[in-house]
């Protein structure tokens, strides 16, 4: 196998659920890598007489493990592809190879997309980010490297933080970052004249809507309000070939004891939600390995990266 995250390549699919469920496993791209990963391990380790039973069944429980990411579901079908294969052992070989060629793909594909965002990017540019994307640091890295006096905001990305795990990669890498609160996103990109905003993707749908962490839209909204392009790094596979017959992401909404675990505000309500959509004309380019794509061409791509997706889950 192509390599994953080392800490990954042996979870069983129930730990690969259950760490998503917790979000010890993040981020959309880390998760269809790993669910490819957990596919091959099943495939591998089931019988003949049931192991075409136990890919479907694997393939049900990951998909429904974080509906927003559609890379999840897509890394499954991809990997499965209908589970055409008649003979057990040539279903295993195939599940394996395709889940390598999965890993391999979606490994190359961040460094392309780093090399294609840089040429949206200028000198002294000023980047505002939101949440923890390895895309979008990936690829503001390499903004770094090759362009003069970068300078970076995150966002740190309530109520899960992920804007940490931001911060401090971008500083290893040599950036010049500083963490603001959700709340100086709006001030910070007008007062600090940003010049763009980079964000992931979990989910790009047919009409050119982005799903992201929450917030991303509020992000967006004042981004076009002071006129910065905002600039989406997503690979092919965070594109959903489902939107195409209407079927949307789910916005996933997670325990209040994420938010406030305070006695004196148990009796107040409490929403967590987790995602939301940023719509298509929030959003200057998506930025993928195959180029840079404007909203309005995202059904077209779709249609091009997922002729067939019939059989799939
Ligand atoms: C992470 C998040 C990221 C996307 C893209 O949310 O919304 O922006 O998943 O990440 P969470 P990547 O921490 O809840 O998974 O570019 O790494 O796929």
């Amino acid at each position: 196998m192509s390599p994953n995250h080392e800490d990954e390549a042996n979870l069983t699919l129930d730990q690969v659920v259950h760490d998503i469920q917790g979000m010890k496993l993040r981020g959309a791209a880390r998760i269809g890598r790993t669910a490819a990963t957990c596919l091959a391990r099943v495939a591998d380790q089931s019988e003949d007489r049931e192991v075409k039973h136990a890919l479907a069944s694997a393939g049900r429980q990951l998909v429904a493990a974080r509906p927003t990411a559609v890379s999840l579901r897509n890394a499954v079908n991809l990997t499965l592809d209908g589970l055409r294969e008649p003979s057990p052992a040539g279903l295993r070989l195939a599940v394996v190879r395709r889940a390598d060629a999965y890993i391999e793909h979606s490994n190359e594909a961040a460094s392309q997309i780093a090399t294609e965002l840089v040429t949206f990017i200028g000198n002294n540019a000023t980047i505002l980010t939101h949440c923890h994307s390895s895309l979008a640091v990936q690829a503001i890295s390499a903004v770094n490297d090759q362009r003069k006096n970068i300078r970076v905001f995150a966002d740190e990305t309530r109520p899960w933080w992920q804007g940490h795990l931001t911060v401090k990669a971008l500083h290893e890498a040599g950036v010049d970052v500083t963490l603001i609160v959700d709340s100086a996103a709006h001030h910070i990109l007008e007062s600090e004249a940003v010049d763009a905003v980079v964000v992931g993707a979990d989910t790009i749908t047919a009409d050119g809507s982005l799903y992201n962490k929450i917030g991303t839209r509020a992000v967006a909204l004042g981004a076009k309000a002071a006129n910065i392009p905002v600039y989406v790094c997503a690979e092919a596979v965070k594109f959903s070939p489902y939107s195409l017959d209407g079927q949307l992401p789910t916005i996933e909404e997670r325990p209040r004891e994420e938010v406030v675990t305070q006695s004196d505000l148990a009796p107040i309500a409490v929403r967590n939600p987790v995602f939301d959509r940023t719509s298509a004309a929030l959003v200057a380019r998506y930025i993928t390995e195959y180029g840079a794509h404007r909203s309005e061409e995202v059904a077209g791509f779709i249609r091009r990266q997922y002729p067939n997706t019939e059989d799939w889950i």
